[in-house]
């Protein structure tokens, strides 16, 4: 197998690509990264000293590529699937790319201060840390509905890159600090983003190992257990 993928099955930057894998319907094997097991990232910290999950391990071409965006980019270029997921149009592109940033800094990021706050004691908490992540969250539930609106994917009229990081950021931010009740272009995105087969296949995966995440007490009975299995 060419493509090793060092992941964890519950982190979300992981999903992004792992999304992006199942679209591209590239064959990769998973090495499993365990926080708790120092061995487990040995091999990751090797490749990419800060220690962050996913890394692409290129076997066959002896590259090996971090960070979510960039191995997604990689993976279209030389891995890619039937349709592109950064699209050849320069200024589709460019908003392919606005919009994947955008899900990384602005959703995925004050989501995770919510949930590696729940995982300190007590006393290590920031709570003013928190009141900002979610400020931010609703920045950008209200910028996410305007620029939903009339469309089915977050930066074109077919699924890219965007929506690879979209799904994640928003099933667990969605959980965190919960969509406003009048968002129903957002709310109706995200169900769309759910039912997409690589999104779905991602979640099964994931669904294993829903108890370790902090906020499993908050999570609704549809993502626990999908209608239908
Ligand atoms: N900018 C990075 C962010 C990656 C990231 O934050 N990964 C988390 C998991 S979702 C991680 O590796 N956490 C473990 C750690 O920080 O030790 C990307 O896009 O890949």
């Amino acid at each position: 197998m060419d493509l090793l993928l060092y992941y964890h099955p519950l982190a979300s930057f992981c999903h992004k690509v792992l999304i992006a894998l199942y679209e591209q319907g590239n064959e990769f094997r998973g090495e499993l990264v365990e926080p708790g097991n120092p061995a487990s990232r040995e091999p990751l910290l090797d490749i990419w000293p800060v220690g962050k999950m996913p890394v692409l391990h290129d076997v066959g071409r002896g590259v090996a590529v971090p960070e979510s965006s960039i191995i997604i980019e990689y993976l279209d270029r030389h891995h890619p699937g039937d349709a592109a997921l950064v699209p050849a149009d320069p200024d589709i592109a460019r908003e392919t790319r606005l919009w994947d940033r955008f899900f990384d800094l602005y959703v995925q990021q004050p989501m995770q201060k919510f949930v590696l706050d729940r995982l300190r004691g007590e006393h290590e908490r920031d709570p003013r840390g928190v009141a900002e992540a979610a400020a931010t969250l609703d920045t950008a539930y209200d910028m996410l509905e305007a620029q939903l609106e009339g469309r089915a994917w977050a930066a074109c009229d077919r699924f890219t890159l965007a929506d690879c990081a979209a799904a994640p950021a928003l099933f667990y931010a969605g959980i965190v600090r919960p969509f406003p009740p009048g968002h129903h272009n957002l709310a109706r995105y995200f169900e769309r983003l759910m039912a997409r087969s690589s999104v779905r296949h991602t979640y099964d995966e994931a669904r294993p190992y829903f108890h370790l995440f902090p906020y499993r007490d908050a999570m609704p009975e549809h993502l626990l257990a999908p209608e239908g299995r």
